[in-house]
C-alpha cells in the first residue's frame, strides 16, 4: 500500500439555493399575495476520522472537492432541497490547516470525530419574505450564498504511542517485529525501511499499545537529509521514545549524539521526551567491550537504560517493563 501523508486539496462547499418570485393564484382568493419559497442550504463538507484507514492516499489525486448546492425554492413558500452534507473519511490522526491563513481548523484524532471544513452557503429569500404594507407584490428576492471554499493542507501523523529511533540498521524494524506481530522488511543494510511501520504490543493488562518503527534517521535529518526528516513529525504525537544504538557500530556513543542533535534541531520538544537508551546486538561484542561502553551510560540513563539483543531475543521483557513503567506515570 502507497502512504501518502501529506495532501493538498481544495473544497468548495455547496451554494445556496435561491430564493424564487411566485404569487398564490388560488380559486376565490383574488390577489393571493407573495408566495416564493427559499433557497435551500448548499451541503456542508465535513471530514470524519475513521480508524480503518492508514493513509490520505485517497486525497492524492483528488484535488478538487465539492459537496451538493441548494435546490432553489419553490411556490407555495416551499424551501428548496438542502444540498447532502459530503462526508470524507479521513485516517486518525489527520491535521487539517488552511493552507492560506496558516490556520489550524482541527485535528481529528479519535475515531468518530467530525469536523466540518467547508460550511454551505445559506439559500436566499423568497420573496414571501418581502411582504409589507407598503408593498403588497413583492418582486424582490435574493440569491443563495456561495458555499465556504478553502485550500486545505491535510497532514496524517501518526498515532503511535512509542517511537523507536536510531540511526539507519541499529535494529529498529527487527525490534518490532519481535515485540509485535508487524513483519516489516529487515535487512543488514542501511534505509531499509521507507515509510512507519506500526505494531501493537499487548500490556500485562492486555491493552494494545501503538509502537512505530520509523525509517533510520542521520545526520541532518532535521534538515531534510535522508529519510527520516519526513517522518520525524510521526514521532511528535509519541508519549516516549526508544532510542535503538547498535552497540557493534564503530562508535556507538558518536551514534547517540548524532541522533540527540536531530531531535533537538528538530524541536517541537522532541528532545524532552521521556526516553529509553537501548543498546542492541549485544551479543555481537564480547562482555569487556560491552561493559566499557555501558558503564557511562548506565551512570548517565540510569533506570532508562537497557542492553537487549533483538535478534537473538534478549532482554527483551526487561524493556517492555521499563516501557510499561514510563508510560504510565
Ligand atoms: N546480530 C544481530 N543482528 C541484528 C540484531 N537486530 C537486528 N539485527 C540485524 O541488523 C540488520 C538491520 O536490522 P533492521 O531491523 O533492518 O534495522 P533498522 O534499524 O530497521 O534499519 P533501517 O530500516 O535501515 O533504518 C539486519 O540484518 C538485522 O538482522 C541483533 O540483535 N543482533
Ligand atoms: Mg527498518
Amino acid at each position: 500500500m502507497q502512504f501518502i501523508d501529506q495532501a493538498r486539496i481544495t473544497v468548495r462547499a455547496g451554494r445556496g439555493g435561491d430564493g424564487i418570485v411566485a404569487f398564490r393564484r388560488e380559486k376565490y382568493v383574488p390577489a393571493g399575495g407573495p408566495s416564493g419559497g427559499d433557497g435551500g442550504n448548499g451541503g456542508n463538507i465535513i471530514f470524519q476520522a475513521d480508524s480503518n484507514l492508514q493513509t490520505l492516499l485517497d486525497f492524492k489525486f483528488k484535488q478538487i472537492i465539492l459537496s451538493n448546492n441548494g435546490g432553489r425554492g419553490g411556490p407555495n413558500k416551499c424551501t428548496g432541497a438542502s444540498g447532502d452534507d459530503l462526508i470524507l473519511k479521513v485516517p486518525c490522526g489527520t491535521e487539517v490547516r488552511n493552507i492560506d491563513t496558516g490556520i489550524i481548523f482541527g485535528d481529528l484524532t479519535t475515531n468518530g470525530d467530525t469536523l466540518i471544513v467547508a460550511f454551505g452557503g445559506r439559500g436566499g429569500l423568497g420573496n414571501a419574505h418581502y411582504l409589507s404594507n407598503r408593498n403588497r407584490a413583492p418582486e424582490k428576492f435574493t440569491e443563495g450564498k456561495d458555499g465556504e471554499e478553502w485550500f486545505l493542507h491535510l497532514e496524517l501523523k501518526l498515532l503511535a504511542e512509542v517511537g523507536i529511533i536510531g540511526l539507519p540498521n541499529a535494529g529498529k524494524s527487527t525490534l518490532i517485529s519481535v515485540l509485535s506481530s508487524a513483519r516489516p522488511k529487515i535487512a543488514d543494510y542501511p534505509f531499509t525501511t521507507l515509510i512507519p511501520n506500526l505494531g501493537v504490543v499487548r500490556k500485562p493488562t492486555g491493552d494494545g499499545t501503538v509502537f512505530a518503527d520509523i525509517p533510520g534517521l542521520i545526520e541532518g535529518a532535521s534538515k531534510g537529509i535522508g529519510l527520516g526528516h519526513e517522518f520525524l513529525r510521526h514521532i511528535e504525537r509519541t508519549k516516549l521514545l526508544v532510542h535503538l544504538v547498535d552497540c557493534s557500530a564503530s562508535n556507538p556513543l558518536d551514534d547517540i549524539r548524532i541522533l540527540e542533535k536531530e531531535l533537538i534541531s528538530y524541536g517541537h520538544g522532541l528532545i524532552d521526551r521521556p526516553r529509553i537508551l537501548v543498546l542492541n546486538k549485544t551479543e555481537l561484542i564480547d562482555k569487556n567491550c560491552l561493559q566499557n561502553l555501558s558503564k557511562p551510560l548506565k551512570d548517565l540513563w540510569k533506570n532508562d537504560f537497557v542492553l537487549i539483543s533483538a535478534g537473538m531475543r534478549k532482554g527483551l521483557d526487561i524493556l517492555l517493563n521499563k516501557i510499561w513503567s514510563k508510560l504510565d506515570i
